[in-house]
């Protein structure tokens, strides 16, 4: 079993290298000098491979499953590079986040801005992250009939998750703490555009295109999948809120920065709900500031309000909250011969790996 997870992840991670060399050959051809062509494998390699890898993964899942069949050679070269494709998506993104939240590590190592010699040029690598994704698709899929649809998915979710980062960082001002300005409402707008856009409602939709599942007025298979997909995004990025107070670094891979930076994440926010005028002034007094005791403060009135149960408790609510809404979907679906249509399947799998998740 163990073994099997290995495997699936040793190929996919293969497809990498593929990738890898082909945009490595592109900077070649154009004439880019020898340190250029190096700096760009070491931001790829660096930035890209690191992580879980859940959202390049379920995109081959997602294929699998509603093929409902083991992929032949090219069909499974075309899932794993979409999936590469978000990976090199979530790099961009990561890479600048780090920069904007003045996070220190990433992954177990050093975030990329903090490594000798880089600094600002992070900048620019996100951005060249973000133009691999672009290169990529035109190569592979440029005469597919879905082609417009690929590039129009990446580009919205992209917009999106800006949006998302946007009121992530306003809600969140370095020199001026006001917890009355958050709330829940304002928690679950933040979430949805910064994360579950990106990493849920992305890969599931990427695979209906790339099967060919249609689009109708009558029946809009991609807003059903967003209804489940959006609400599991959100329990996901809650799960990292909740992360990044309560994991030890060390099993988390990255230093939680959400108290120092003044976010306005789940913990706040539900700590706000319950604390008494005394514990309200901890917060007000101890929030958003750049000092470890303040931050360890924080942290201790977490523990006496009992955010760790509060969590759980969401967990389980939100967990079966999800299952209901994949429920939605019919559990034998009617499909005329070499039709492809939407599974349960693809949500479970999806919802199984990040449930009770600890990194
Ligand atoms: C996660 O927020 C959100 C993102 C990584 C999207 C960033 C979007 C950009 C347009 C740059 P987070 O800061 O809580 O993530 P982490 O805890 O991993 O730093
Ligand atoms: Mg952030
Ligand atoms: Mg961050
Ligand atoms: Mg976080």
């Amino acid at each position: 079993m163990a073994d099997a997870k290995a495997q699936k992840r040793q190929k996919f991670e293969n497809v990498f290298a593929v990738l890898r060399d082909e945009l490595l050959a592109y900077l070649r051809q154009e004439g880019m000098p020898q340190d250029a062509v190096d700096w760009y494998r070491r931001n790829l390699e660096y930035n890209v491979p690191g992580g879980k890898l859940n959202r390049g993964l379920s995109v081959v899942d997602s294929v699998e499953i509603l093929q409902g069949r083991a992929l032949g050679e090219d069909e499974y070269f075309k899932a794993a590079l979409l999936g590469w494709c978000i990976e090199l998506l979530q790099a961009f993104f990561l890479v600048s986040d780090d920069m904007m939240d003045q996070s220190v590590t990433r992954r177990g190592q050093p975030c990329w801005y903090r490594v000798e010699g880089v600094s600002h040029i992070a900048i620019n690598d996100s951005f060249m992250l973000e133009g691999a994704i672009y290169f990529l698709l035109k190569k592979h899929f440029r005469t597919e009939p879905y082609y417009v649809h690929l590039l129009e998915l990446f580009h919205d979710t992209t917009f999106q998750t800006e949006l998302g980062q946007l009121i992530d960082l306003i809600t969140a001002p370095e020199d001026h703490v006001d917890l009355s300005k958050f709330s829940l409402e304002k928690h679950q707008k933040i979430v949805i555009y910064k994360t579950a856009y990106y990493s849920f409602y992305l890969p599931v939709a990427l695979s209906m295109y790339m099967t060919g599942i249609p689009h109708t007025a009558q029946n809009d298979p991609y807003a059903l999948a967003q209804s489940i997909l959006i609400p599991l995004g959100e329990y996901f990025q809650v799960q990292d809120d909740f992360l990044d107070f309560a994991q030890p670094p060390e099993l988390l891979g990255k230093i939680g920065t959400d108290i120092v930076d003044n976010k306005c994440s789940w913990c706040v926010n539900t700590a706000l709900a319950i604390a008494s005028p005394a514990q309200r002034k901890v917060l007000d007094d101890n929030y958003g500031r750049k000092d470890p005791a303040a931050e360890a403060r924080v942290k201790a009135l977490y523990e006496e309000l009992g955010i760790r149960a509060r969590f759980a408790a969401y967990e389980e609510a939100a967990y079966k909250r999800i299952v209901a809404l994949i429920e939605t979907i019919p559990e034998k679906p009617q499909a005329k011969a070499g039709e492809v249509v939407l599974r349960r399947e693809v949500f479970k799998v999806f919802l199984d790996k990040i449930y009770k998740r600890q990194k």
